[in-house]
């Protein structure tokens, strides 16, 4: 496809690389069709690139592996994910039998989690680590071990290796999740070429993990953008979220940039802080840092209709107001950044302090306080076991308990010999990201998916009701001994119907503890010195934090956005918030929603992997408004319509939908206007470009 052009009818995205980015450069395959990474795989088996990871965000160090020991060895490759492992190896060696079909892993999530080291019977991993181990002692020292340019043939054997070959229907996806060309989804023209002497500015709003994003991609392709952000740092959520025990409950290797992967991950369920920091140095590194205005916050967007584009209305730190004009507006705020705090009566007469665990007084000692913790969903689950050292007493007030997913390493470092590969071995890091995401294609979807001829009184699927029976085998072994515990924690509800959190025994252990009370019974109000319950008991308090989640329902809220004809998008909404595809609704051109309405991700894939085609799809809405000489595009009301009724029908067959318990899935409607209902693959195929039939181009 020429550069600029709009994207072929076939769908088929030609990745081929402008010269003139400097980050990406391609080489076509025979094989594939399309570029290939520096430094992995070239169009001619053999061929030399640029080492790998030199044009990289995090470079590796491969000359690690050449100074270890022996024994430091053997334990790097008893430490290793073995799968990766092989895969790495076979690349760079081209010893095509470390891919033994016998060694083929299991990715398929079960009722208990992923199969350690992929379901492969003992004696089979040892003779796996084995070879090896007897293959990277025959490499490590090679001088070009950084520079190994395996062959394409290599690569599609190591697919097959992974998925059983089902990775062919997800071909482009799995590609770029692989990094395969380096950076696929750049885009490959400059507004300077496509639309020469127009200007076009773009307004991000947001600098958390989106935003960041679509600054970069803006950058790419020489569009001037300018990135509002009402806090003072950037990472949104992650800046946000500074309570004790934050950390991220999805796996951390897949919850990362596919074009910036990060072989450096301290855990594999990082801290808020590294998670922070990745995003911090990218923003820098992307030179997103320049077209920030921090402290500023969005008030009102207002379409112009004579000269289509948009006046967006901020105030800044110091209160002052300011009017901008933008040609496009992106809106990159996420969901989960409103705190809400239910209004209990006499929560205002409270004596002591109280917070929202997103705005967390780190003025407050907890030391010898009696501390009130209200909710159980995410933030609780980790805060509670953080707080509990320091506290005198706990009470945690539960409404509904969640469903708990046994994760024994959930707090576990990244082991040094496990590091080694990861920074020392070219490919172990890109592959073992890559089994991550694989693996969470499918995720537990399968798992939660309503079978309709399924009668049950808590399951919506004979699969659903064996993972409920698997999940309450581990609450009955986790508070054995504690029969008053399992009953209130064996949740009434189907698994998958409210997030499941991440368990490695420190919250049964908080509970079990002796400074720990659980009330169950419903809060009837706040008095001067405590929570008073449902038949009257006061628990008494000094501090009391609020682990009671946000307004997620509420997108865009507070901001004001008016579209074409005065159309007031919360009046048009009407508390049931709706997009296309997440990402734009009917009478607001050129205004995109990053994470809008039904693109949350619950029990598959990674909320990364969605905004990176959130953010490719606007680039291509925006190469066909510059390339057609238009002003904006707008979606019709009836794709609108549509696309609406197909996230109906499909959330109402998934145990979220289908379940009547409370959760931040649905708004106060009932309607479940946050989560995505169908595969990653669909999503990724429906965002690969605009269906321009869906919309009006504005002139
Ligand atoms: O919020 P929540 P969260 N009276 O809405 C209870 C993400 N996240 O901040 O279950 C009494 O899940 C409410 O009770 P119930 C993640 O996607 C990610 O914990 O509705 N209780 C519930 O127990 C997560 O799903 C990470 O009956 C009331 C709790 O408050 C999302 O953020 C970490 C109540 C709210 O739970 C939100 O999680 C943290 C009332 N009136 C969060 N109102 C990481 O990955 C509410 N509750 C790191």
């Amino acid at each position: 496809m020429r550069s600029g052009s709009l994207p072929s009818q076939s769908g088929q995205r030609d990745r081929s690389r402008d010269p003139a980015n400097s980050l990406v450069y391609s080489i076509p395959t025979a094989n594939f069709g399309r570029s290939i990474r520096a430094g992995v795989v070239t169009g001619k088996q053999g061929e030399r690139e640029a080492p790998v990871g030199d044009r990289a965000f995090f470079p590796l160090e491969s000359g690690l592996l050449a100074e270890a020991t022996g024994p430091v060895l053997r334990e790097a490759v008893a430490a290793a994910e073995i799968h990766p492992l092989l895969c790495a190896l076979a690349l760079l060696s081209g010893d095509e039998s470390l891919l033994d079909p016998r060694f083929r892993p299991d990715t398929r999530l079960g009722p208990s989690g992923p199969k350690p080291c992929g379901g492969l019977p003992p004696g089979l991993v040892d003779e796996a680590r084995q070879r090896a181990l007897t293959c990277l002692e025959s490499l490590r020292r090679r001088p070009d071990l950084g520079t190994r340019v395996p062959s394409p043939h290599l690569l599609e054997r190591a697919l097959d290796f992974t998925t059983g070959g089902a990775h062919h229907a997800a071909r482009r996806m799995v590609m770029r999740e692989l990094d395969v060309p380096h950076d696929g989804d750049a885009p490959r023209w400059r507004l300077g070429s496509l639309a020469p002497g127009r200007g076009f500015r773009v307004a991000v709003i947001g600098a958390g993990m989106s935003g960041i994003l679509m600054a970069h991609r803006l950058r790419q392709a020489g569009i001037a953008c300018v990135v509002f952000e009402k806090n003072p740092a950037v990472g949104g959520t992650w800046h946000d979220n500074a309570y004790p025990g934050c950390r991220l409950d999805t796996p951390n290797f897949a919850y990362s940039y596919s074009f910036a992967q990060n072989p450096r991950w301290p855990s594999e369920f990082s801290s808020r802080q590294a998670i922070l920091e990745y995003f911090t140095t990218l923003a820098r590194r992307f030179g997103v840092i320049e077209d920030l205005r921090l402290g500023t916050e969005v008030l009102r967007l207002e379409y112009r209709e004579r000269e289509p584009g948009w006046t967006l209305h901020a105030r800044d730190a110091a209160g002052r107001e300011s009017a901008h004009e933008f040609d496009a507006v992106v809106s990159a705020v996420g969901q989960l950044n409103r705190p809400s705090i239910p209004a209990f009566p006499g929560a205002a007469s409270f004596a002591g302090p109280s917070w929202h665990t997103a705005r967390w007084r780190h003025d407050v000692s907890l030391a010898g306080k009696r501390v009130g913790v209200i909710g159980t969903g995410a933030s609780a689950y980790q805060v509670v076991p953080a707080i509990l050292g320091e506290v005198r007493e706990l009470v945690v007030f539960q409404r509904n308990p969640p469903w708990m997913l046994p994760t024994p390493r959930y707090y576990e470092p990244i082991s040094a010999a496990h590091r080694l590969l990861l920074v020392g071995l070219p490919h172990y890091a890109n592959w073992h990201r890559f089994y991550q995401v694989w693996a969470s294609v499918k995720g537990r979807w399968d798992l939660v998916r309503v079978d309709p001829q399924y009668r049950h009184p808590v399951s919506v699927s004979a699969a659903n009701e064996e993972l409920r029976q698997a999940l309450v085998r581990h609450i009955e072994a986790s508070y054995a001994g504690r029969p008053d515990l399992v009953a209130s924690q064996v949740p009434d509800y189907p698994p998958g119907a409210k997030r499941m959190l991440r368990d490695n025994g420190a919250w049964p252990a908080a509970l079990k503890d002796p400074k720990v009370r659980l009330e169950t019974r419903a809060i009837q109000g706040i008095t001067p010195s405590g929570i008073r319950v449902a038949d009257g008991a006061v628990h008494e308090l000094d501090a009391l934090v609020y682990a009671t989640g946000f307004h997620a329902a509420d997108f865009l809220v507070p901001m004001q956005v008016q579209g074409v004809g005065g159309r007031r998008l919360h009046d048009w909404w009407d508390g049931d918030a709706r997009a296309y595809l997440g990402l734009c609704m009917p009478g607001f051109p050129n205004f995109f929603c990053m994470y809008g309405p039904n693109s949350n991700l619950s029990v598959h894939g990674s909320l990364i992997l969605f905004a990176e085609s959130q953010a490719h799809w606007i680039m291509e809405a925006l190469h066909a408004v510059l390339s057609r000489g238009a002003r904006a595009i707008d979606v019709t009301e009836e794709a609108f319509a549509r696309f609406n009724v197909l996230m109906d029908e499909q959330n109402a067959l998934m145990a979220w939908g289908a379940s009547g318990v409370s959760s931040w899935y649905k708004n106060a409607r009932g309607r479940v206007s946050q989560n995505w209902p169908l595969s990653l693959e669909d999503y990724f195929s429906m965002t690969e470009r605009p269906q321009l039939a869906d919309f009006r181009l504005l002139g």
